[in-house]
């Protein structure tokens, strides 16, 4: 938890705890020990008018965010909310920019995540949806060789968080919803079993990927039935609007 904040905040955190990018949202609020309101949102049904008044593209998670000298404020996007908060309450998660030090260590969570979610992530979304088990081994190993060339080398100093880090960091916060759907889809069917044994042979990758999914900030609201039930229709839905196009 970050240290006490000196002006309590009023956040609203309209989520819903199937989504990978509200979890975010949820792990970095839990991380600065921030109060917050929660207001779920529905994904099965169309967004009801107000909320599109919030959020006018009708995704989660938003936040609208009072500190009591600033007006009340909304902010979308799970990227831009979290970093919002790790910015305006400074804690272990990013340093502040405003030395060299600090603009290289937020220099390197973003060359993480974004090397995350620019190489490698797109084989989580194309092996969910694959149907032909030959197809998923064959993307499987892929994914594990990017992983391997990628991501490997940016966590030699995991320790056992991002950059030497013993909290987990912005780095964490950012990818720990979706490092922790692939190890629990692959205990699922979801994803094929050869992807975690695969993830075994990476020795920096697997020893942080055991921390991040552990962690009481990635885990509390993670339910796991639930999820692996949503999951399932979604998958369903993917697969047969995939078909619709072909
Ligand atoms: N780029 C957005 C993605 C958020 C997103 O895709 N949320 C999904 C749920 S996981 C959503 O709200 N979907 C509603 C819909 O598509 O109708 C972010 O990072 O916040």
């Amino acid at each position: 938890m970050a240290d006490t904040h000196s002006n309590t905040p009023k956040i609203t955190l309209y989520t819903n705890h199937h989504c990978p990018w509200a979890h975010r949202a949820h792990i970095v609020i839990k991380e600065l020990g921030l109060p917050y309101e929660e207001v779920i949102i529905d994904l099965d049904t169309p967004r009801e008018p107000w909320y599109l008044e919030v959020n006018p593209r009708g995704l989660v998670p938003s936040i609208k965010f009072s500190d009591g000298t600033h007006k009340d404020e909304i902010i979308t996007e799970s990227a831009v909310v979290s970093q919002f908060l790790a910015d305006a309450y400074p804690s272990h998660l990013v340093p502040p920019s405003n030395t060299v030090a600090g603009a290289l260590t937020r220099a390197r969570i973003n060359f993480f995540v974004d090397t995350w979610f620019s190489k490698v992530v797109s084989y989580w979304y194309k092996l969910l949806v694959q149907d032909s088990d030959e197809e998923k081994e064959k993307l499987s190993k892929e994914f594990i060789t990017l992983v391997g060339k990628e991501i490997e080398p940016l966590l030699k100093d995991a320790t056992p968080f991002f950059g030497g880090s013993e909290k987990i960091t912005l780095a964490e916060a950012l990818t720990a919803p979706f490092i922790l759907r692939i190890y629990k889809f692959s205990n699922h069917g979801f994803l094929p079993k050869s992807l975690l044994s695969g993830f075994g042979a990476l020795p920096n990758f697997s020893k942080w990927a055991a921390e991040v999914i552990k962690h009481n900030s990635v885990t509390y609201i993670w339910d796991e039935k639930t999820i692996i039930a949503a999951t399932a229709k979604r998958i369903e839905k993917l697969k047969a609007d995939a078909k619709a196009k072909a």
